[in-house]
């Protein structure tokens, strides 16, 4: 029988490059789409492909662009993918407030140009899944869970973006009957979560203020309410979405809150830092009692003109149809961030 074969745009990502790994050990072949950087940018997927070797015969990298329409269409034509995830995107929150039309680009119209290219190659039997994100819902009126039915209302142009691509997926699907499904995942992070995001931030700050490396770690909005699960977990869901037996739209989460200043005092806890909190505001900060040394302080420029202030996500749609459930929780995620930090930092 024929390999199933998948490709990925957002291969070098966080979640792209777990799904990979996750890709191959399912027998597939993987396809990844990287773009052009003056500077090295696989360094997610270096171990399972050494792109001078060309040394792994289950995956293939190629060079592509969300904003490049055409080469996407080669791409998807040439490769005739049984599936196709479109995990790339500039995907933080706060710089979308930099380069608003960027992102759109992007995070939106990307999608359009993948779910087009899939379209016109009359590809009928490959399926699409959309990074779709709980960004979209922004503006939670009531603190609590969300579902499928739960209003959009996002509070950035990344959100904005990511609500017409979540769109252009269920349209795609009902125009054309494209197989096309969207994941609505809530934060998930990992080792792999790029440096400027929030977790990635605190851990990797706090161990290296443990080991004397670092002074200081400054932050934005301590009291954000996030709910956050493992990137490998996620990326399970994401195939399983697509193994569904039609295409529909999922979301994924752990229904666990945290805000922002406990996930730090559970990593101080575990790092045996011990902290305490003084002061309001843009005033507040954390002392580390053993020198009485300032360690966390708050700086406006981490704050952004619009917040999402709470998300909590209700999997159960998922939990009873797909049979999806988080294996991680918040201590063995932060447990698995923190050991990774103390070898690497
Ligand atoms: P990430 O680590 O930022 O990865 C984004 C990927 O997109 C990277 O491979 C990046 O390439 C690629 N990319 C960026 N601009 C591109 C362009 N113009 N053309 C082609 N590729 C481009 O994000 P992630 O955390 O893995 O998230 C994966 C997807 O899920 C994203 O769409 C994100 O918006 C969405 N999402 C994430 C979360 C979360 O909590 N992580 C939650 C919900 C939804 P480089 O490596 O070269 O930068
Ligand atoms: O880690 P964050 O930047 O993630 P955010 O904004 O929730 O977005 C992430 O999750 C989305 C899913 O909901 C994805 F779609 C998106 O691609 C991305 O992966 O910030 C989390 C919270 C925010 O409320 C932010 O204001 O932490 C707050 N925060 C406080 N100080 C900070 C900081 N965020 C960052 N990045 N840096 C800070 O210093």
């Amino acid at each position: 029988m024929k390999k199933k074969s998948a490709l990925i745009f957002g291969v070098t990502g966080q979640d792209g490059s777990y799904l990979a790994e996750f890709l191959i050990k399912k027998g597939y072949m993987v396809h990844g789409v990287k773009r052009r950087s003056s500077s090295p940018n696989t360094e997610r997927i270096d171990h399972i492909f050494d792109s001078i070797n060309f040394k792994n015969k289950d995956f293939n990298l190629y060079y592509g662009d969300l904003a490049d329409g055409s080469n996407i269409f080669k791409l998807i034509n040439s490769i005739k993918p049984s599936e196709v995830y479109n995990l790339a995107a500039q995907s933080h929150v706060k710089i979308s407030f930099d380069i608003p039309e960027y992102t759109s680009d992007i995070t939106g119209l990307g999608t359009l140009r993948i779910l087009e290219s899939i379209r016109a190659s009359g590809l009928k039997k490959t399926k699409y899944y959309q990074a779709s994100s709980s960004e979209m819902f922004g503006k939670v009126l009531k603190k609590k869970s969300i579902n499928e039915i739960t209003p959009f209302h996002p509070r950035s142009m990344y959100g904005v973006s990511k609500v017409f691509a979540y769109h252009t997926t269920v349209h795609y699907r009902e125009a054309y009957g494209l197989y096309a499904s969207n994941g609505i995942l809530f934060n998930h992070e990992s080792p792999r979560r790029g440096a400027n995001f929030v977790t990635k931030k605190i851990v990797q700050g706090l161990v290296r203020i443990k080991k004397g490396k670092q002074k200081k770690l400054s932050l934005g909005n301590l009291y954000a309410i996030r709910d956050w699960g493992h990137a490998k977990d996620y990326v399970e869901s994401m195939w399983k979405i697509l193994q569904y037996k039609k295409p529909d739209d999922w979301i994924i989460a752990t229904n666990k809150e945290k805000s922002v200043k406990s996930f730090i005092n559970l990593v101080a806890k575990k790092l045996k830092l011990n902290l305490e909190w003084k002061g309001q505001g843009i005033n507040e900060v954390a002392i580390d009692k053993k020198n009485n040394k300032i360690v966390i302080d708050v700086n406006k420029k981490f704050f952004r003109p619009t917040e999402v202030e709470y998300l909590k996500g209700n999997y159960k749609k998922a939990k009873t149809l797909l049979k999806w459930k988080p294996k991680h929780n918040i201590e063995t995620l932060i447990d698995d961030m923190i050991n990774y930090e103390i070898k690497n930092s």
